[in-house]
C-alpha cells in the first residue's frame, strides 16, 4: 500500500505531517471533493468521506482519514498541509479563493484548434500556475482541424516566451510521450482549460484506458449509465493527473510576482527603465516605450501585463496580508518544483 501511496504523490513532506499514531487513521489523495463530502483513495480502494461544515478540501489534496462516518461513510481526521494550491478567484462579490486542485507540480492550460487561441486566458492560466509554483505547459488540441497549427504554435511562443507548447491530435502518440515527460513518477499535473477542449480525452489518452466507470445495466434491461465522477487519476507511470470541469472563468488569485513572470518578456524590458517607479507613459529614458516604437515589445502585450498588475493590486489592497501569503505557498511549491526536476533528472 505504501508504495501504491507514493504513486499517488505521497512523499516526505506529507509523511512527516503524519504523527498520530491511531492506526485507524490512514493517510489517502483526494480524488474529487465536494461540498460536503469527498472521495479518496486510501492506496487500496476509493472511499467515500463524510465533510463537516468548514472541512474544505479539492482534488489533490492530502488527508488522513479514518472510518465510523454516517451511512458507512469515513471521517476526515485531518487535512494536511498543502505544498501548494492551484486557485482561482471565486466568481461572486466576496474576494476569496476557490481552490482547484491541490499539491500540482505542473499546470497543463489546455486549448482547442480551430485557431484563434485564446491568448487571454492562457495569460491568465500561465499566472495561476506560476503563483502555485507549479509548470506550466501549454497544449493545444485538435491540431487535426488546424490549417497551420505549427504557425500558431511558433506564434504563441514568439509571444508567451519560454513556455512549452505541444500539439495534440487524435491518437498522437508522440504528443503524449512529451506530456508524460513532463510529468515523472510521483508528480501531480491538472488539466485546465475551457469545457469541450479536450481535457476528459487528454486524460483517457494518459491512462491508456478509459477512465470513467459505467454503472451495469440494470435487470430489466433499461441502459443505465452512470459516471462515477473522478478529477484525479493514477496513470500507469506512476504518475497522476488531475481533470476540471470546465472554467469558464478564469479569475485571476495571485501575486505581483506570479504576473511578472508570466510576462517575463515585458518586465526584462521594464526593468531597463531609466526610473524604477516608470509608468511606461511618456518619462525620460522609459525602455518600454522604446521597445514599442521599435516593434520589439507589442502594444497588447504590455496591455495585457498591465490590466492583471491592476487586477491583482487591486486584490491585494482589499485583502491585506495577501501578498505574504502567496508568497509562502511560493517558496514551498518552487522548492518542490525544484526537487521532482532533480529526481527527473537523475534517473
Ligand atoms: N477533432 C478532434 N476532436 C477532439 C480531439 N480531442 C477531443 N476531441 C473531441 O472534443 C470533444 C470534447 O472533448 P472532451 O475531452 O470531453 O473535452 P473536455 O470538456 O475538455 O473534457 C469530444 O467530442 C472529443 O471527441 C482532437 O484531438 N481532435
Ligand atoms: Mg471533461
Ligand atoms: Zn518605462
Amino acid at each position: 500500500m505504501a508504495r501504491r501511496l507514493m504513486r499517488l504523490g505521497l512523499d516526505g513532506f506529507f509523511t512527516s505531517q503524519v504523527a498520530d499514531a491511531d492506526e485507524l487513521v490512514r493517510p489517502a489523495r483526494v480524488v474529487v471533493g465536494h461540498r460536503d463530502m469527498c472521495t479518496v483513495d486510501d492506496g487500496i480502494d476509493h472511499v467515500r468521506v463524510a465533510l463537516k461544515a468548514g472541512e474544505s478540501v479539492v482534488a489533490g489534496d492530502w488527508v488522513l482519514v479514518r472510518p465510523g462516518g454516517p451511512r458507512g461513510l469515513h471521517l476526515l481526521h485531518r487535512r494536511l498541509e498543502r505544498r501548494s494550491l492551484l486557485a482561482r478567484r471565486a466568481t461572486g462579490d466576496v474576494e476569496e479563493a476557490q481552490g482547484v486542485a491541490a499539491n500540482v507540480d505542473v499546470v497543463f492550460l489546455v486549448e482547442a484548434f480551430p485557431a484563434p487561441i485564446n491568448v487571454h486566458r492562457l495569460e491568465r492560466g500561465l499566472a495561476l500556475a506560476w503563483e502555485a509554483g507549479a509548470r506550466p505547459v501549454i497544449v493545444l488540441t485538435k491540431a487535426d482541424l488546424a490549417d497551420d497549427p505549427g504557425g500558431t504554435l511558433d506564434d504563441l511562443a514568439g509571444r508567451l516566451g519560454a513556455i512549452d507548447i505541444v500539439l495534440m491530435r487524435p491518437d498522437d502518440t508522440e504528443g503524449l510521450a512529451c506530456l508524460q515527460a513532463t510529468l515523472p513518477e510521483g508528480a501531480s499535473g491538472v488539466l485546465l482549460g475551457p469545457s469541450g477542449a479536450g481535457k476528459s480525452t487528454l486524460v483517457n489518452a494518459l491512462a491508456g484506458h478509459d477512465t470513467m466507470r459505467t454503472a451495469q445495466v440494470r435487470r430489466d434491461g433499461k441502459g443505465r449509465h452512470t459516471t462515477v465522477h473522478r478529477e484525479l487519476v493514477e496513470l500507469p507511470w506512476g504518475a497522476v493527473i488531475i481533470d476540471t470541469p470546465g472554467i469558464r472563468q478564469l479569475g485571476v488569485w495571485a501575486g505581483q510576482s506570479a504576473v511578472d513572470a508570466t510576462f517575463d518578456d515585458v518586465t526584462q524590458v521594464a526593468n531597463q527603465c531609466r526610473f524604477a517607479d516608470c509608468h511606461h507613459e511618456g518619462e525620460p529614458g522609459c525602455a518600454v516605450q522604446a521597445a514599442l516604437a521599435d516593434g520589439s515589445l507589442s502594444a497588447d502585450r504590455l496591455a495585457h501585463w498591465q490590466a492583471l498588475r491592476r487586477e491583482v493590486a487591486w486584490q491585494a489592497r482589499r485583502l491585506p496580508g495577501l501578498e505574504q501569503r502567496l508568497r509562502r505557498q511560493q517558496d514551498r511549491a518552487v522548492m518542490r518544483a525544484h526537487e521532482v526536476h532533480m529526481r527527473n533528472k537523475h534517473r
